[in-house]
């Protein structure tokens, strides 16, 4: 594109810290002298992306030069974090650069905590599009992530007597350096309206939609560095904007209010990021926000697609359009709507090309949460995409029906249409059916997702779902969160490990060695001696660090357990206070994550961690044996404090619910064990470390399925089960909430009535696991070897060797492949 190559640039401290210094006064107009810690996070950062964007040119010019294929990841949500750290380090800049700053008396370590987290997710599905992004860039993979611009990210929580508030988060107000708007890069967005046939002379009859609304949206760009930075990549996110922004006559008529109401109506749809993980929203703002982003990134990919290519007949030799979840699904109908109506294909040629180009991943089958509008709604807003769904389905149908002898219950169950309970578009019927691939993110939930949700589609299209087991970035989740670790393994096996993760396998030996395993503990306690400051700094409450740190951090969800782990801690204090004179080894309960705020168990779960650990934490008997703390507003950036300091990690779903799990994943890498169930990556996790380095209890999928069929209930096991019984009376007593004794009772006669998690029927199996790891814990030298046998074996759970499988076996993308 006749850019020149840039200058190489220096990466020596004095360089930097002329560039940082520029920055400072011609961008910022401040001196070293009189700047602020904040003024100094904005140079250095403005100094760092100057380097950026030389790469980012780069990439861009050989993606166009060698042609290749292109994958275009749509996610609803990018769970981010911050993005300094992550830049600088795979620029290879952290040392310079903390030098240059260090000339001015400035802590780079400091500073970097200034910078707000991208929140743009909810959690696990928005931080692995988040690990994907880097991964693409550092594997080599041109990837261009598709998705939201929230002005408001996932909300901030606070702890207010024990209970969740939600607080607006709002990361844009001092501006977002690492941005840059495009106002080029903009498409018109239709609501509503009609649709007509008409029929022009010489030309097939076609369909004409006519929206009675419109908005614009406009595209922001984010540079994803990769590491090396040999390859940057773009996160390309949306915001909604009034095409006309001030309707002009109503304003100049005097109606100053009423000229601002279009543009809030239109600015609304990319305000807020919804905080719900598990229950599908239904609001019609949400599937504004679908349809929204997805339209505007099919109609940047055929721009692109059309300034190198003749025509769109081969968009599926030159891009692979991942769906992250269903949410955006209603890009199958826009597709077809985009090459249909908008550039004259035939339907079988358009419905071709759509399947070739597009791809799924579903990430729960959970019934609440499968998406699913309803009939009249998707058809006023999107009346024409409504048609093509209709369409679609006949055609889905036909091919049952006449290819297979479908039956008319068999018609039922793949129909795109829920004729049940209302009529409803399903999309993960939509999606499945409008790509040549699907897949499942860990090797049971893909077994499952044959069993459950798409056993029917799965029976018609045998060949099209398949498993990608998740994975977790180690450039963020090992060496820019836990320096310390990495430093130990680049002086016992040299830097390798930093370019090939897997070959961290490397200390698995070390295990055995005495001297190693000394040093690896060392760094432990002192990731937990930080842990414990932060523990003591928010919460004015202090941990020992020489106790186990039993950690549980992700989003509250019943089935996620949390509660299970909460009555462990209450039989654990009944027990301690009957039993002092035993020999407890000393822990301490680590909570934190988000309930979504129309949750109400979920909410109940939070204050009851909450007001369990202000008793227990107040009371002499227990002393340092036991503590329970909940960290409020857990984060990426608080994860990055969190899994390099915790001893045991808690993995305890329900079997058969957690997809995959990927803190499990950032856990183990950083030497923690993992007492957990047989679900979703922690089956893999168990082939990986071996059985002797993970400890597994509970109930199986297929064994809490059957129980599920029997009607199981909790009360006979809480009627033989004194430790179970006494810490659910305990909670029902009003012993921990003396200001509202019956708080709890409804999630405690849950237990009773029915216990559909199978806390009851796994309460033993997981409190005598327990136990046997306060045994172990006293045997240092066992739980060390076992904790380095984690960090060494957990190379392949690394988001690379994901995107590799995803290039290889969906995509056809990326380095090696012949497109
Ligand atoms: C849906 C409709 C309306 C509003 C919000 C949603 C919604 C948003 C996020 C639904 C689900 C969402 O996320 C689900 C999720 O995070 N799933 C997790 O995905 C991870 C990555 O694959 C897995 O590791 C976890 O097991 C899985 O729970």
């Amino acid at each position: 594109n006749g850019v020149q190559k840039p200058e190489p640039r220096l990466n020596d401290p004095d360089t930097l810290a002329r560039q940082i210094v520029e920055k400072l006064t011609y961008s910022i107009g401040k001196n070293p002298a009189s700047a602020r810690k904040y003024d100094w996070l904005r140079a250095t950062t403005l100094a760092v992306r100057d380097r950026i964007i030389d790469h980012w040119f780069e990439s861009a010019d050989r993606f166009a030069e060698e042609g290749g294929k292109r994958v275009c990841y749509l996610s609803m949500e990018f769970l981010i974090g911050r993005m300094l750290r992550d830049a600088i380090n795979n620029l290879g800049l952290t040392e310079p650069v903390r030098e240059a700053l260090a000339r001015y008396g400035v802590e780079l370590d400091m500073i970097e905590l200034l910078e707000p987290d991208a929140a743009l997710g909810n959690g696990g599905l928005g931080r692995l599009a988040a690990c994907f992004m880097e991964s693409m860039a550092s594997t080599g993979v041109p990837g261009y992530g598709y998705g939201i611009r929230y002005v408001h990210g996932f909300f901030r929580q606070e702890i207010a007597d024990g209970a969740q508030v939600e607080l607006p988060e709002n990361w844009l107000v001092h501006g977002n350096p690492w941005e840059f708007e495009r106002r080029n890069a903009s498409y018109e967005i239709g609501f509503g309206g009609k649709v007509s046939m008409i029929q022009e002379a010489g030309r097939p009859a076609r369909q004409v939609w006519r929206p009675a609304e419109r908005v614009l949206a406009v595209a922001y760009d984010t540079p994803m560095v990769g590491w090396r930075g040999r390859q940057v990549n773009t996160l390309r996110l949306w915001s909604a904007q009034a095409l006309d922004p001030i309707l002009l006559d109503a304003f100049n008529s005097g109606d100053h209010i009423g000229a601002l109401v279009e543009s809030n109506k239109a600015e609304a749809i990319t305000r807020v990021l919804y905080p719900a993980d598990s229950h599908q929203a239904g609001q019609e703002l949400r599937l504004r926000q679908e349809y929204f982003f997805s339209s505007a990134s099919l109609q940047d990919i055929i721009r692109r697609h059309l300034e190198e290519n003749d025509n769109l007949s081969n968009l599926a030799d030159k891009v692979a359009i991942q769906l992250n979840d269903t949410h955006p699904a209603v890009s199958v109908a826009e597709l077809m709507r985009l090459l249909v109506d908008v550039h004259g294909f035939g339907w079988d040629e358009a419905w071709t090309i759509t399947r070739a180009t597009f791809s799924y991943t579903n990430h729960t089958l959970l019934p609440e949460a499968l998406e699913h509008w309803p009939i009249h709604l998707f058809e006023r807003l999107l009346p024409r995409q409504m048609q093509i769904i209709y369409a679609i389905n006949a055609g889905i149908i036909r091919e049952a029906a006449q290819e297979h002898g479908y039956d008319d219950g068999q018609v039922a169950a793949i129909s795109l249409i829920d004729e049940g309970n209302g009529r409803r578009v399903r999309m993960g019927q939509l999606a499945f059916v409008g790509s040549h691939a699907v897949n499942g993110v860990s090797a049971l939930h893909t077994d499952l997702m044959k069993q459950t949700v798409f056993r029917d589609l799965h029976e018609l299209y045998p060949d099209r779902i398949q498993n990608k087991t998740n994975g977790v970035t180690p450039r963020r989740w090992l060496m820019e969160a836990n320096p310390g670790l990495t430093g130990l393994i680049t002086e016992a096996i040299g830097p390798g490990f930093l370019d090939d993760i897997e070959k961290i396998i490397e200390i698995d030996d070390l295990a055995d060695d005495a001297a190693f395993r000394e040093r690896f503990a060392a760094i432990k306690r002192q990731n937990k001696e930080r842990l414990a400051n932060v523990i003591g700094e928010r919460m004015a409450t202090s941990v020992d660090p020489s106790a186990i740190f039993d950690i549980q951090v992700k989003r509250i969800h019943e089935y996620k357990r949390q509660f299970l782990n909460i009555i462990e801690a209450i039989a654990l204090y009944d027990q301690i206070r009957s039993h002092p004179e035993r020999n407890w080894t000393p822990r301490v309960k680590i909570f934190a994550g988000k309930a979504a705020p129309s949750y109400v168990q979920a909410k109940e779960i939070i204050h009851l961690a909450n007001d369990v650990g202000r008793v227990i934490n107040a009371d002499p008997a227990v002393r340092d044996l036991l503590k329970v703390v909940f960290i409020p507003n857990y984060n990426v950036s608080l994860a990055e404090i969190i899994m390099p300091a915790a001893d045991l990690s808690e993995q305890i779903s329900t079997a058969g619910l957690e997809a995959s799990g990927t803190g499990n994943m950032k856990f183990a890498l950083n030497g923690a064990l993992t007492i957990g169930t047989l679900d979703g990556a922690n089956v893999e996790m168990l082939e990986h470390v071996g059985e002797d380095n993970i400890f597994i209890f509970g109930l199986t999928a297929s064994e809490v399925a059957q129980r599920r069929r029997e009607a199981h209930s909790g009360r006979s096991i809480i009627d033989n089960e004194p430790m179970l019984r006494e810490a659910l009376d305990a909670i029902s007593s009003g012993l921990f909430c003396p200001d509202s004794p019956s708080r709890f009772h409804s999630l405690v006669s849950n237990l009773y009535n029915n216990d559909w998690w199978m806390i009851c029927a796994d309460f033993k199996a997981y409190w005598d696991t327990q136990r046997t790891l306060d045994d172990l814990y006293t045997r240092q030298d066992e739980w060390q070897a076992k904790a380095v046998h984690n960090t060494a074996r957990m190379g392949w759970f690394s988001s690379d060797r994901s995107i590799r499988e995803y290039a290889r076996d969906i995509w056809k993308a990326g380095p090696g492949q012949a497109g």
